[in-house]
């Protein structure tokens, strides 16, 4: 393998795109990000050693990372935080903070993440890594919860976000960001290639990676919130069940509560990008008032194409 000076001299090498949500995206193993994702990945590679039950939330851009990081951290916290306690921290810290991603960490950070009070599941983080470039010791040690979303709504939300974050030198239009998204270029993109990596793994190693998708939590949120609770090796008591648990959660991180959170509405995510960016409408199906029919139809052959032969539908 060829080495490189510095993970500069490595970008250089690497074909190079129009971003979507900045000046430049970059493909590397097959997939397209930022230079500061790209930086983050490669620290990530080189430095992160995941330890034994470290959870891993990993998905496409806007398919609801916010919202499972959420589930995740109350879910596992629920012994010490009950989901009614006025001072949860979910009511005082944005998701991405207490959750934070993987690739947006300092290696000097790797180590102080601690966002659960149980030393038995030390550590959760979100991530958008494809699993061809995932650190090893992630699937050897760690458990994956893989979220997806039909991908009409995870365009016009990433479409969306990128407005209103307005990190991109220049605002890009919807026929240009579409195109781009279409061709694969957009963050982590491929998104037809990411969803499809974790598919095959949730496949072959059910007791690796879960996988998820947004429009199941929307309509079956206690089915959905079983399944998770049971992968982590958490599941729900009688007395738990019988307590009205389930409900208190779904509501603690449902969009309509988080969205109206004062710390949720201010401050912003690593330096630039505003909290308020990761909460819009949280309606399925909301593609239909932004893209046109030919785009939709697009989009649905190309996903149809690519998932042909896999077993997984989403059209
Ligand atoms: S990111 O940047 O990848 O972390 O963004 P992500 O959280 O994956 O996607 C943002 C979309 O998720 C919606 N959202 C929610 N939906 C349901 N419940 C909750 N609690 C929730 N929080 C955020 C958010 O509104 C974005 O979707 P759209 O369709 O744009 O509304």
């Amino acid at each position: 393998m060829m080495t490189y000076s510095s993970t500069q001299d490595l970008i250089s090498t690497l074909p190079r795109e129009e971003g979507m949500h900045s000046a430049y995206s970059y493909q590397y193993q097959g997939f397209w990000y930022s230079p500061l994702r790209l930086q983050g990945l490669i620290d990530c590679q080189q430095h992160f050693q995941a330890r034994t039950d470290d959870i891993f939330v990993v998905t496409s851009p806007k398919s609801g990372t916010t919202w499972l990081k959420s589930i995740l951290f109350a879910l596992i916290n629920r012994e010490t935080c009950s989901p009614q306690d006025p001072h949860h921290p979910l009511l005082k810290i944005p998701p991405h903070q207490l959750v934070p991603f993987l690739e947006l960490l300092k290696p000097s950070d790797y180590d102080s993440v601690s966002n659960s009070s149980d030393s038995s599941i030390t550590r959760i983080f979100g991530s958008h890594i494809p699993t061809v470039s995932l650190p090893e010791s992630i699937m050897e040690k760690g458990k994956i919860v893989y979220l997806c979303r039909d991908i009409k709504n995870t365009f016009v939300s990433l479409f969306h976000f990128i407005k209103k974050a307005n990190i991109r030198p220049s605002p890009i239009s919807l026929d240009n960001a579409f195109d781009l998204f279409c061709r694969g270029a957009s963050i982590s993109g491929p998104v037809w290639d990411h969803i499809l990596g974790y598919w095959k793994e949730s496949l072959e190693r059910p007791n690796k990676v879960m996988f998820m998708r947004y429009e199941e939590m929307t309509d079956e949120p206690h089915v959905q919130l079983r399944r998770l609770a049971h992968f982590i090796g958490k599941p729900f008591s009688q007395e738990e069940e019988n307590s009205g648990l389930l409900d208190q959660i779904i509501k603690l991180c449902s969009f309509d509560s988080m969205s109206k959170l004062e710390v949720n509405n201010s401050g912003k995510l690593i330096g630039k990008i505003r909290n308020d960016s990761f909460f819009r409408s949280g309606v399925v199906g909301d593609w239909k008032n932004y893209l046109t029919e030919e785009m939709a139809s697009k989009l649905d052959r190309i996903t149809e194409e690519k998932f042909c032969g896999s077993g997984l539908s989403m059209t």
